[in-house]
């Protein structure tokens, strides 16, 4: 089994917090996106995606996809539970997760890779290259505010994001915030619910991973 990584990447990021809140250790492999190297021969013939994180099963089998790679551990090593496990947690945390992917994420991603020149006709990861669309940077960044607010308000009466235990939303949500960082997005000082709940996260051993 070989995990493709980048320190410096935030998906990659939420397995290794997904990993490190499991006990679990897997042989992994850096792939520094900054120099291009997932564009090189070798990791294409492995993953023609061309994104991390990547694993490689011993049978050959890829799985991109953070989600997917994560939802591969659970199934192997069930405890502590990251997906829940009655059905209304399950649902709550794919629930809260896709928000803070759809909502969250790719809003700090859209601002990032429209405004950044080394982004350059990378404006989305992939095979294939796209010209950025500098008009898209203001909308991505009130998309970021208006996650800030729809985490504040939801976490007036939620200890963590998907409910009470700790969970994949909460890893979603926390490596979101700290993307946010790198387009100078910060939540405010009055979202309180939000820097309390984000301290906790961070706190956490995880959050070092
Ligand atoms: N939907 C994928 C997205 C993976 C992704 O976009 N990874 C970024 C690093 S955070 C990447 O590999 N970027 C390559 C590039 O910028 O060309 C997931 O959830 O894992």
């Amino acid at each position: 089994m070989k995990l493709y990584d980048f320190a410096l990447a935030p998906n990659p990021r939420r397995v290794r917090m997904y990993l490190a809140e499991k006990g679990l250790e897997v042989p992994s492999v850096q792939v520094n996106l900054r120099q291009g190297e997932h564009f090189k021969d070798e990791f294409r013939a492995e993953n023609p995606a061309l994104i991390v994180p990547a694993l490689v099963l011993d049978d050959g089998t890829l799985l991109t996809e953070t989600m997917a790679i994560c939802r591969y551990f659970e199934a192997l090593h069930p405890a502590p539970p990251l997906f829940g496990t009655t059905a209304r947690e399950q649902a709550v945390i794919e629930m809260w997760n896709r928000r803070a992917e759809l909502e969250g994420f790719l809003a700090v991603a859209e601002v990032l890779r429209n405004s950044l020149e080394r982004f350059k006709d990378r404006a989305l990861p992939g095979p294939r290259n796209h010209a950025q669309i500098p008009a898209l940077v203001e909308r991505g960044r009130l998309r970021v505010h208006d996650f800030f607010d729809t985490l504040d308000q939801h976490l007036a009466n939620s200890a963590c994001v998907a409910g009470d235990a700790f969970s994949v939303a909460d890893i979603t949500a926390f490596v979101t915030v700290e993307f946010a960082g790198w387009v100078e997005e910060k939540p405010r000082e009055d979202h309180r619910h939000l820097l309390r709940w984000h301290a906790q996260i961070a706190s956490r051993p995880s959050a070092q991973a």
